[in-house]
């Protein structure tokens, strides 16, 4: 499931479109995600722009009670050691050399170990991953919020977007709405324990305001962007509120 960069005619024509509209919303920096000619996109970016556009804050989603915690499937890429040797060598090491790295619009572009990650104030909540697939569950989260790091870096005036880079290549970005939501976290722990390799070690992103695939596992690299960066279509839609 790796993601393509190659960009058809069709495509850069609705990215111009999208770029128009970027255009109109200036004034409050809100441009249309790409809907790559799919016409059910088209509500997705109307979503979208209501959402970004008419809602007055963060709303939480909702948490969940310790009793309610289900079992929960790994989908997707569930063991990037299978194709990537920089993945199996830290997976060796129980990930001690494992490190984030920052870049882009921030003041102090760099590294941080998952010792460093854990030392920042953690958040735990219990949600429910929904998957496009139709399935759901509910697991205990525990990370750092995306907001400290990026905080932490120093995030710079222009930024717009947070993209996310994982071992399995995957690329895909969030705006900034979504990036300081404060349920949107670094996980580094699940039910209790270290993130598993299945769901995603050593760490993955939770975004609990969208759907299951914008939760990407195994993550490299963050990188902080003035414009949104079109990764690709991988089939389903940049943004997914839920
Ligand atoms: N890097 C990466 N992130 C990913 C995926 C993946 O295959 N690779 N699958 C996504 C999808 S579709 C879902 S539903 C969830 C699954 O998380 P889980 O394997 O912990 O259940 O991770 C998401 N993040
Ligand atoms: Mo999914």
């Amino acid at each position: 499931m790796k993601k393509s960069a190659i960009v058809t005619r069709r495509q850069a024509l609705v990215t111009g479109l999208a770029g128009m509209g970027s255009l109109l919303l200036q004034q409050c920096s809100r441009p249309i995600p790409p809907d790559y000619g799919n016409i059910l996109r088209m509500g997705d970016n109307f979503t979208y722009i209501a959402q970004r556009t008419l809602l007055p804050g963060q709303t939480l989603a909702r948490e969940y009670r310790f009793a309610d915690i289900s079992s929960m499937p790994a989908t997707g890429t569930t063991n990037p050691a299978k194709f990537s040797d920089t993945y199996d060598k830290l997976l060796r090491n129980s990930f001690s050399d494992w490190q984030l790295r920052i870049e882009g619009s921030v003041e102090r572009p760099g590294f941080l170990s998952l010792e460093d990650l854990k030392k920042f104030p953690s958040r735990t909540q219990i949600t429910k991953h929904h998957c496009e697939e139709g399935w759901t569950a509910i697991a205990e989260w525990t990370g750092v919020p995306l907001s400290t790091v990026l905080q932490y870096a120093g995030i710079k005036p222009s930024a717009r977007f947070v993209n996310f880079h994982s071992y399995d290549e995957w690329i895909d970005s969030i705006d900034l709405y979504d990036a300081f939501h404060p349920q949107t976290i670094l996980a580094y722990g699940m039910n209790g324990k270290n993130l598993s390799v299945p769901h995603g070690a050593p760490v993955r992103l939770r975004v609990e305001k969208q759907i299951g695939y914008k939760s990407m596992k195994y993550i490299h690299k963050i990188e902080v962007t003035d414009e949104f960066v079109d990764a690709g279509d991988i089939g389903w839609a940049w943004f997914n509120g839920i």
